[in-house]
């Protein structure tokens, strides 16, 4: 495997003292340049949709998913993405993870075990996350290929073998380099099993046709594609064709790209859900890390950069923007100041805006705290991130807090649910 190239923003910063250095636009401004917000309930998927009718009437919901606030779990994803695949009409009520948040009472006296996802069908209230589409199929039929059927239940299996093997490696901490090649063998078979499942079919996915086996399979692919890449230096895509083909089928899909996370999300999310992720550290992997770190990664995604993404970012700061400055650590009325400095670079690049002084960490903080699909999507994510490091830099190099492994509390959406415009 070719080591990854390193990046750096610097050649991209302006110079704080540049003589075209301007003031921010105020909010109204920003909002007078920002899109409406697309339509939630008929349109593209969304992750931050509460009711999808799909052209239905409300009156025709006979489904509600029970997920995660932030679209970390990789279970929700499963039945989310079904849902959306089969145009389902259902509601969503988000709940907290306990490594992420407090769980609400609420759920907890429905679900005691707290577990996500669940899913309530015609007032039935059902967990497990296999059990749901099997019911959710019983009641409106298979997407392409049954769950029992033979050839989707070999890819199933495949599954959870994938998935045992990606854990492995990513989440024991190997006290020796032998044990660390030995997981690293084990994962890159797996691979191989699974490039030859997708070999096996006439086209890129799992079966002769998309089917629930790709649904499936689609969180924990996901998942490792981020995790090794930024924790092992290991490239899936790039070392896997088949596999590279499958993801580059996927994104091609609307509802995948509504789901889809991106690899400085998962870096961040995987920790505390999986009680560890432990990189390989070496120059590989710390080159790979830097990459992520700075939004560069390769082969995250085949899809190139829509046109609104900048756009779409700006709509979705000016939404939360009591919100983003409230919970900031180094908000205020500076880092108001500052945000609105970062927007006014994100639209017109070419005049800097300098942010006031002492507001670096404050940019870097929301920087690193962004989180794709919940916020926004991966190309309105990349763009915004990158602004906000350009801006963060005109200031000076002072770093954010870092983010926890262990829980993620730093990510109290209650603000965000009391405060948005
Ligand atoms: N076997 C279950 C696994 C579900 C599961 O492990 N869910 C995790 C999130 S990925 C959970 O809800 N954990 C409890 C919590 O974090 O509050 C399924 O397939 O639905």
């Amino acid at each position: 495997m070719a080591a990854p190239e390193t990046h750096t923003l610097e050649s991209q910063v302006p110079q704080a003292g540049a003589p075209d250095a301007r003031a921010p636009l105020s909010w109204e401004q920003l909002a007078a340049l920002a899109p409406a917000e697309p339509e939630r309930v008929h349109g593209p998927t969304s992750s931050q949709a509460l009711l999808r009718l799909f052209g239905a009437t409300e009156a025709e919901v006979r489904v509600t998913l029970y997920r995660d606030n932030h679209a970390w779990c990789p279970y929700c994803q499963k039945v989310w993405l079904w849902l959306e695949e089969k145009r389902i009409p259902y509601r969503v009520r988000k709940v907290s993870m306990r490594c992420y948040g407090e769980k609400e009472r609420w759920y907890s006296e429905r679900v005691p075990s707290g577990l996500l996802p669940a899913l309530e069908l015609d007032g039935r209230l059902l967990t497990e996350s296999d059990a749901i589409l099997q019911a959710l199929e019983t009641s409106f039929g298979p997407l392409a290929e049954a769950l029992e059927s033979a050839g989707v239940k070999e890819v199933r299996r495949l599954e959870r073998r994938f998935f045992r093997a990606w854990c492995h490696w990513l989440c024991t901490p190997h006290a020796s380099g032998a044990d660390e090649t030995l997981a690293t063998e084990q994962f890159e078979r797996m691979a191989r099993a699974v490039s030859e499942a997708l070999q096996a079919t006439p086209g890129p996915f799992f079966r002769p046709q998309f089917s629930a086996a790709d649904v499936i399979f689609t969180p924990f692919l996901e998942r490792a594609s981020a995790s090794l890449y930024a924790y092992k230096g290991y490239d899936l895509r790039e070392d896997h064709p088949a596999i590279n083909l499958w993801f580059t089928a996927m994104e091609q899909r609307p509802t995948y790209l509504g789901t889809q996370s991106d690899f400085l999300t998962h870096v961040h999310d995987l920790p505390p859900q999986m009680g560890g992720c432990h990189p390989s550290n070496d120059a590989s992997q710390r080159a790979a890390w830097q990459q992520v770190a700075l939004g560069f990664a390769p082969n995250e995604t085949s899809q190139a950069e829509p046109a609104e993404a900048a756009l779409e970012a700006l709509a979705r700061v000016i939404k939360h923007r009591r919100a983003i400055v409230a919970v900031n650590p180094w908000g205020g009325a500076g880092f108001d100041q500052a945000l609105r400095c970062a927007l006014s670079n994100l639209l017109a690049p070419a005049e800097p805006c300098v942010p006031p002084e002492g507001s670096a960490a404050g940019l870097r903080h929301l920087r690193t705290r962004l989180s794709v699909p919940r916020d926004m999507g991966l190309h309105a994510a990349r763009r915004l991130r990158r602004v906000l490091e350009i801006t963060a830099a005109l200031d000076g190099h002072q770093q954010a807090d870092p983010i926890p492994t262990r829980h993620r509390l730093d990510q109290d959406l209650r603000p965000f649910q009391s405060m948005d415009s």
